[in-house]
């Protein structure tokens, strides 16, 4: 068995391997060079690549060809002139160091129990100063960056001496009841002009900053907003890099050719327990990840006090040496000083022992990792908005707590550290020669130098150049009208048809129907949605290469250019982070989307709750439609794609509107209600409706039902001895039990449709609030039912939690039925059988809850027997 320590340390010799006949190898790599330089590099490639596929002919085997050797991936023959003046800008950082510390440290001073980091932000520094000085342009037309959430503090310090944010606010960083504070990481809800995207849930900014660029794609090619010049820009943590999401959209991005993403990865080599790889190289495992799914990678390893190195390493001794150190010992030198590193790491080998002689201790110790040189950094980051055709991924190689001294860089606890004594504060002082007196450092006192002063004329300079200050958020937007939504009565289908038909409805608006986008996760059949693909597009950013296998049918399947419909495969995470951008399309591009996401409702909130989380969090304005939902509607499918829970999920977060209709006026109601409140009167909310596959009879809408229908129930029937509630498809089986009622039992039952048990608990929580501070208030449960009589029973296809919300709130007794346990397959009839939500069971419930004489009597009449269950079942 070969040893793993002898793969890791073989590393170099994969990608340099020992050269038996050096001379021989000289006059093949002249040839080469004589023939790009005749006839081209297109040539070469060309020729490369045949004498690989001959290579495979001959069963000669090939060489790795994702990694390559561990430094800058720009040479200094191509590295361009750094444009700024490096002096006034390592000024102007030092300051943004300086006030980001102050402000953690002075938190954690006052109450330790803040938290908030100072060493990411301290190893991502530079990497954001060069994008602020040089790169990133604000503005709607400006570019979107997504900042790694927990070098936060830095984004913070540079706006305040930006003048953009008060010392008050710096005062109170991570302190936000008072309305003057500080999110802890980046919230646009929290700080709705400031920050445009919720990164601090790893993973998902890399996702949701590549279905942003690809929307972008989607607004150029459908014509509605221009967005050619933009780039996005996601900074992403190398341990973040663990997460699947992280990953996710790599190979959509090179596919879709998004040359104007760029990720830059910091790899500092630590994430919050220890290192990411201390055995092996996060750099060259993720540089093959992204080269392999089609990525340009550009390696920022070293600063250009290295150059001088490089170039005296004829023998490849140097490169040998990086590539043989795992991460856990460059760790251990980012830990230590110039003489540690002296005696391990150059004074293993007696030729790098010559190659750094005459070097200080001091001078190895300034030995800049990549990603702390302006001058590599703007090479890399100019290269990656140079490059055409594929998106960027710029792994840059720093220390984590840079500049932290023994208190924090490269010590395996940096993270965790947010308290700084006294000496530690002058050392950092000192380190970054911060014009501060002993005394004010000691204070925490922040730098904010006079107006004229050259390092603040410089940074507004740069920043005015690059078209104003960002992070900053778009709140507002034009306003669109959205026209009326009607539906038929229907003698047989089901919520999703309805549904499909508002959809075409809104589609087919001169006004707002571009502005719709319909999102699927290869879905679109099941919920019969196949009927808009040739009328509306599937969009493809290079239209359709072939002919497609049903193109003489009526509606087949048509991939366009300009197509309207996104159809994203597999990926409930990606569809959802597409929905995201459209979504907040009106804040990122100033240019209001109506997106519906449909899927199967139990891969929403239970399979991607945290970026439906990310996406309330993001003020989003769209809908996402649960299809197939309810845990006995769906029938067949069973267990795990009954849905009897997403609704309890919806009603955690604030800003969702959750509705379970039954018939279509109802969703008619809904739908046309939602877009105009959010595309009229620009409410930041989102909508949530389930809709399920059950065919049955749609009525017209009764009269006056509509308020009703939007606060979350209305009367369908009067009736005086019970008063029986249900939801989506429930309903009907409510219906019938009062039909059952009166029929069999001479009891007379008032009908109620609750299109949202969410809504109305949210109504009543605010009711209940109202009274206990002393003000008048009744909730719209008690409005509907206090004027009734008997007991009350609901119903619906969820956990009995769901009609339970609003059990504070009902004035009189209540049963709440309904579908916990595991899901099953069977008959619809069998499910709400076995779950005990089928007429027969609301009438026992209704009867229970007036005399249980009378239950005991139908439980007989329906030959109801009492299944016994496990105890997790009941
Ligand atoms: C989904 C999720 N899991 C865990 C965390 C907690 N967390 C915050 S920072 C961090 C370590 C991040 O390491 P890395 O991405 O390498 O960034 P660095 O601080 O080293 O720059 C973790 C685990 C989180 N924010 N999100």
């Amino acid at each position: 068995m070969t040893d793993l320590a002898d793969i890791v340390t073989s590393a170099f010799w994969r990608v340099n391997p020992p050269d038996a006949d050096p001379q021989e190898t000289r006059e093949w790599l002249d040839a080469f060079d004589a023939l790009v330089q005749s006839e081209g590099r297109e040539r070469a490639t060309f020729l490369l690549r045949k004498l690989l596929d001959h290579a495979r002919a001959k069963r000669v085997p090939l060489p790795p060809v994702l990694n390559t050797p561990y430094k800058n991936t720009v040479g200094l023959a191509d590295q361009p002139q750094f444009p700024g003046n490096l002096e006034i800008e390592s000024r102007i950082s030092a300051m943004v160091r300086w006030n980001a510390l102050a402000m953690v440290v002075r938190a954690n001073r006052a109450h330790a129990e803040l938290g908030g980091h100072i060493a990411s932000y301290a190893s991502a520094a530079d990497l954001f100063e060069v994008g602020f000085n040089h790169f990133f342009r604000a503005g709607v037309d400006g570019d979107l960056i997504y900042f790694q959430p927990h070098s936060a503090p830095g984004v913070y310090a540079r706006a305040f001496l930006e003048g953009r944010l008060p010392e008050e606010r710096l005062a109170h960083y991570r302190q936000e009841t008072s309305g003057k504070g500080l999110s802890s990481y980046c919230h646009p809800y929290l700080m709705p002009e400031f920050w445009q995207f919720p990164t601090g849930s790893m993973g998902l900014g890399p996702l949701n900053a590549i279905y942003q660029a690809r929307f972008m794609r989607y607004l150029e090619h459908r014509g509605l907003l221009k967005t050619a010049s933009r780039k996005v820009w996601a900074f992403v943590g190398d341990g973040e890099m663990d997460e699947p999401e992280s990953l996710a959209g790599l190979s959509l991005a090179a596919r879709e050719g998004l040359d104007n993403l760029i990720f830059v990865v910091n790899c500092n080599l630590q994430r919050l327990d220890g290192p990411v790889r201390g055995n092996g190289s996060i750099v060259q495992e993720l540089e093959g990840l992204f080269a392999g799914a089609g990525w340009n990678v550009l390696k920022l390893l070293w600063g250009s006090d290295w150059d001088a190195l490089f170039a005296r390493d004829h023998d490849g001794v140097l490169l040998k040496r990086l590539h043989e150190t795992v991460d856990g010992e460059f760790q251990t030198y980012a830990a230590t000083d110039g003489r540690f590193n002296r005696e391990h790491f150059f004074n293993k080998y007696p030729e790098l022992t010559e190659l750094i002689a005459g070097m200080s201790d001091d001078d190895i110790d300034r030995l800049r990792r990549g990603g702390h040189d302006p001058v590599k950094i703007y090479a890399a980051y100019r290269a990656a908005l140079e490059h055409k055709g594929q998106p960027t991924v710029i792994l840059a190689q720093t220390k984590k707590g840079y500049g932290m001294g023994l208190w924090g860089q490269g010590k395996m606890g940096t993270h965790q550290q947010k308290k700084l004594d006294d000496d530690a504060l002058r050392e950092f002082r000192d380190r970054f020669a911060v014009a501060l007196a002993d005394e004010d450092v000691v204070q925490l006192r922040f730098l904010h130098p006079a107006a004229d002063t050259p390092e603040m004329k410089y940074l507004h300079a740069r920043r005015q150049a690059l078209g104003g200050y960002l992070p900053s958020r778009l709140t507002k937007t034009d306003k669109l009208g959205v026209p009326a939504l009607q539906l038929a009565p229907s003698r047989n289908q089901s919520t999703t048809m309805s549904f499909v038909q508002l959809l075409s409805q809104l589609m087919k608006d001169p006004s707002i129907g571009k502005r719709v986008v319909p999102i699927v996760a290869d879905e679109a059949r099941t919920f019969g949605m196949q009927t808009l693909f040739r009328q509306f597009g599937i969009y493809s950013a290079v239209g359709q290469l072939y002919e497609p296998e049903d193109h003489e049918e009526l509606l087949y399947y048509r991939e366009a250019k300009e197509g309207q419909i996104l159809e994203e495969g597999i990926t409930e995470a990606g569809a959802l982070s597409s929905w995201l951008a459209a979504a907040t399309s009106y804040s990122s591009h100033g240019t209001p989307m109506l997106p519906f996401y449909i899927y199967y409702s139990v891969f929403g909130f239970q399979r991607v709750g945290d970026l439906i989380w990310a996406a309330a969090d993001s003020r989003s304005r769209g809908f996402l439609v649960g299809g197939t939902a309810g845990r006995t509607t769906l029938a067949g499918e069973g267990l795990q794609h009954q849905d009897g829970s997403s609704h309890l999920a919806a009603s955690t977060i604030p800003n969702c509107r959750a509705y379970d209709p039954c018939f279509g006026y109802e969703l008619a109601a809904i739908v046309e209600d939602g877009s105009r409140r959010m595309l009229e009167a620009q409410e930041d909310v989102f909508y949530y409706v389930t809709v399920a596959n059950e065919n049955y009879p749609h009525p017209a809408a009764p009269d006056g039902a509509r308020d009703g229908i939007l606060r979350g129930m209305y009367r369908l029937r009067d009736g005086a001895q019970v008063q029986l509630m249900g939801s989506g498809p429930i309903l009907r089986e409510v219906i019938a039990a009062a039909d059952l009622l009166q029929s069999d039992w001479k009891i007379a039952a008032g009908v109620w449709s609750v299109t949202s048990f969410t809504e109305l608990r949210r109504d009543g929580m605010h009711a209940e609030r109202e009274r206990r501070l002393g003000r008048k208030a009744t909730s719209w449960v008690e409005q509907c039912l206090e004027s009734t009589k008997g007991p009350i029973v609901a119903a619906s296809d969820y956990v009995r939690a769901v009609a339970d919300l609003i059990r504070p709130y009902v004035p009189r007794s209540y049963t709440a039925l309904g579908t916990d346990g595991f899901g099953r397959s069977d008959t619809r009839a069998a499910l709400r059988s076995f779950f005990e939500v089928d007429a027969r069971h609301i009438v026992v419930a209704a009867l229970a809850a007036i005399d249980a004489k009378l239950a005991a009597a139908a439980l007989d009449r329906y030959h109801i027997d009492a299944v016994s269950r496990p105890p997790w079942e009941r």
